[in-house]
Parts: C-alpha cells; structure tokens; sequence
C-alpha cells in the first residue's frame, strides 16, 4: 500500500468493500478516484480504479433501470433509520452531506440522487442513519424509494424556505406518499390494511434565503398541528445541532450505560433502548443469562440517590449508569 492515502479515500474504499448495489460501488469509486493522491506511486491504482468503475458502469447501463430498483435496500445501522423526503431540490442531499460523512451529489438541478445513499449522523455518544433518496415526485415513481420510506423508523420531510411554490411542492410529495399508502406525521391515517403511519419531523431548508421566514410562518401555521418543524441551513450549519437533538426525541429512546460491579464505567457505547423499557429489557440485551439471573442493579442518573437499588421493573431514563447484580 503506497503512503499519504487520505482518511476521504480510505473511508470511500472501506464504503466500496461494503457496497451491497452497483451504484452504491460506483459512487464508492467514484469518490476513491476523486481522493486518491496523485502521483506516480498511485498510478497502478488511479489505472485499477477506473477498469473497475468502466466495468460497473457498463453492467449498469445493461440492465434496465426498474430492475436494478428492486436491487436497492439499505441496511440499518445505529440507533434509527431516518429516510429524507421531499420534492426535487430542496437540500436533502446538501443535508446529508452536512450532517454525516457521507457525500450524495449536491446540484442545482433535479433528480440528481438516483441510488439510495446512507450515512451517519452523530448525535452526542450515538449515530442514526440517514439515507438519501430521490424526490418524491409523480415523475419518478420507483416502489423501492417507497419500500425505504416504509421501512425507515421515521422520516425527514424536507422542503426548501425559499421556493414560492413551497406548499404546492410539500402538497405534491405527500399525495404521492398517499399513492404509497404512507401518511407522514400526526393525524389519522386510514385505517385500512397497508396503510403506514409513519413519524416524521418537516424541515424547512434553505432558511439562510430570502422570504424564508415569511414561509416559515405559513408553514407553522398549516402544518403545525401535524409535524414538528425546523427551519434550518444545510448551507451555512444553522439549525443542524438542533435536528440531531429532534430526531432522538423524535425516536423515544433512552441512553443506558453498563458498568460491571467492581469495574470503572465505560461511557464510549450506550445501550440504546425504546423509551419506557424496564431494567430487565436492558439485562436481556446485555446476556441472556441475566434475564433469568438478575437480582437488582444499582443505577447512578438524574434525580435518585447514587447508586440507588431498582428492580427488574425499573423503567430506565436518558443516561443512567446501571450495575447490574445477580
Ligand atoms: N442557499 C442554500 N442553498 C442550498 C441549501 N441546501 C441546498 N442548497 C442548494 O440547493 C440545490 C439543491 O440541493 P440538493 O441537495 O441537490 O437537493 P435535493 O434534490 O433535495 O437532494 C443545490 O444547488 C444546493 O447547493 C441551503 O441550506 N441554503
Ligand atoms: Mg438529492
């Protein structure tokens, strides 16, 4: 392996070996090429990388497109799978790029995102995954977009503060959810078989534009009762910290960390559970020995006692510290 291969190509080839669809390999290589140094140590490299995307690429073209879609479904990793949706344009892959290591292509026309495109976000101790998507638009209907919407934990609505046609373009991409049999936030779905409620937050990008904060009202105002809104700036970070903090409440999820009796605490990877889960939840996801072996766990955390004694019905809180004892 020659030297000075940066962390941007080093993370590409690691996405590469990962990929599970030809474009998700493409992308990879794409951004190898584009991060390898170059110089004359790279060069049986820089030559290998573009035989194998020239290969892929061709593959590609061959097959049709509506066949390859079915080929398209992401993984989950981390603590929840957030799908971004929303009409052409509005930032969702500018969001992605801003909130994760991931690097979907970001451009002023539509229909840029084709392949779905992961990464994570972090969020304190914790990562939830984003996948970017293509727009949600009567033009491009591909089932697997809908299939990701469906099987995510929860979605990122996201539409652009600045656009004039902003509520007629959120109107668009939610009749097509309806089309989907997907309802999007608060408020009844039809309760007829299939149809999904999913949970969603509505993010108002773009709001380092002009006229974002006339839209912002009216967005509030007809929408409010349904999503929780955020106005936000992939471009310029505002906001960003504040969405990481909405997803997870968003989520209902509890931190906990585990300590061994007698050990120090290892703070570095919380479990994560459902809030509302009980102490013997988090003893079966720790050994399953535990779930029949636990006697009581001492639990260091917001408003109780140090080390205070709870029971296998204790409902855990956001970052306590739990000894578990049997
Ligand atoms: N001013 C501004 N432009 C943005 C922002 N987010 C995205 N854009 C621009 O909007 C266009 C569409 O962005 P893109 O992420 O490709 O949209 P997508 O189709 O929803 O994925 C690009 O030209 C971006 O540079 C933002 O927060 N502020
Ligand atoms: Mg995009």
């Amino acid at each position: 392996m020659p030297a000075n291969l940066t962390p941007e190509y080093l993370a590409a080839d690691a996405r590469f070996k990962n990929a599970k669809t030809t474009a998700e390999k493409i992308e990879a290589l794409e951004e190898m090429f584009a991060t390898i140094p170059k110089h004359k140590g790279t060069e049986k490299m820089q030559a290998d990388i573009k035989r194998r995307l020239a290969k892929l690429r061709s593959e590609q073209a061959k097959r049709p497109a509506s066949r390859a879609g079915l080929l398209y479904k992401v993984e989950k990793e981390g603590a929840g799978q957030l799908a971004l949706v929303g009409p052409p344009n509005s930032g969702k892959s500018a969001l992605v790029r801003a909130l994760t290591h991931a690097t979907p292509q970001v451009a002023d026309f539509p229909f840029t995102t084709r392949a779905p495109q992961p990464g994570m976000m972090a969020f304190e101790d914790i990562q939830f995954q984003l996948v970017d998507l293509p727009p949600v638009h009567p033009e491009i209907h591909e089932a697997w977009v809908y299939q990701i919407i469906r099987n995510a934990e929860a979605a990122l609505l996201v539409v652009d503060l600045s656009d004039p046609d902003l509520l007629e373009d959120l109107e668009t991409t939610l009749a097509e959810l309806v089309k989907a049999k997907v309802h999007l936030g608060r408020g009844p779905a039809p309760e007829v078989v299939g149809w999904l409620q999913k949970r969603a937050l509505l993010i108002g990008n773009k709001c380092d534009l002009r006229g974002a904060e006339e839209e912002l009202e009216i967005l509030r105002e007809l929408y409010g009762a349904r999503f929780d809104i955020l106005a936000l700036s992939a471009a310029t970070g505002e906001g960003l910290e504040r969405l990481r903090r909405a997803v997870f409440e968003m989520l209902e999820l509890v931190r906990v960390y585990t300590k061994a009796p007698g050990h120090k605490l290892d703070k570095s990877a919380p479990y994560v559970l459902k809030r509302g889960s009980h102490l013997v939840d988090l003893a079966a996801m720790v050994h399953h020995d535990f779930v029949t072996q636990l006697k009581y766990a001492r639990v260091w955390g917001h408003g109780k006692f140090e080390g205070q004694m709870v029971n296998r019905d204790y409902i855990l809180a956001d970052q306590d510290v739990v000894e578990l004892h049997r």
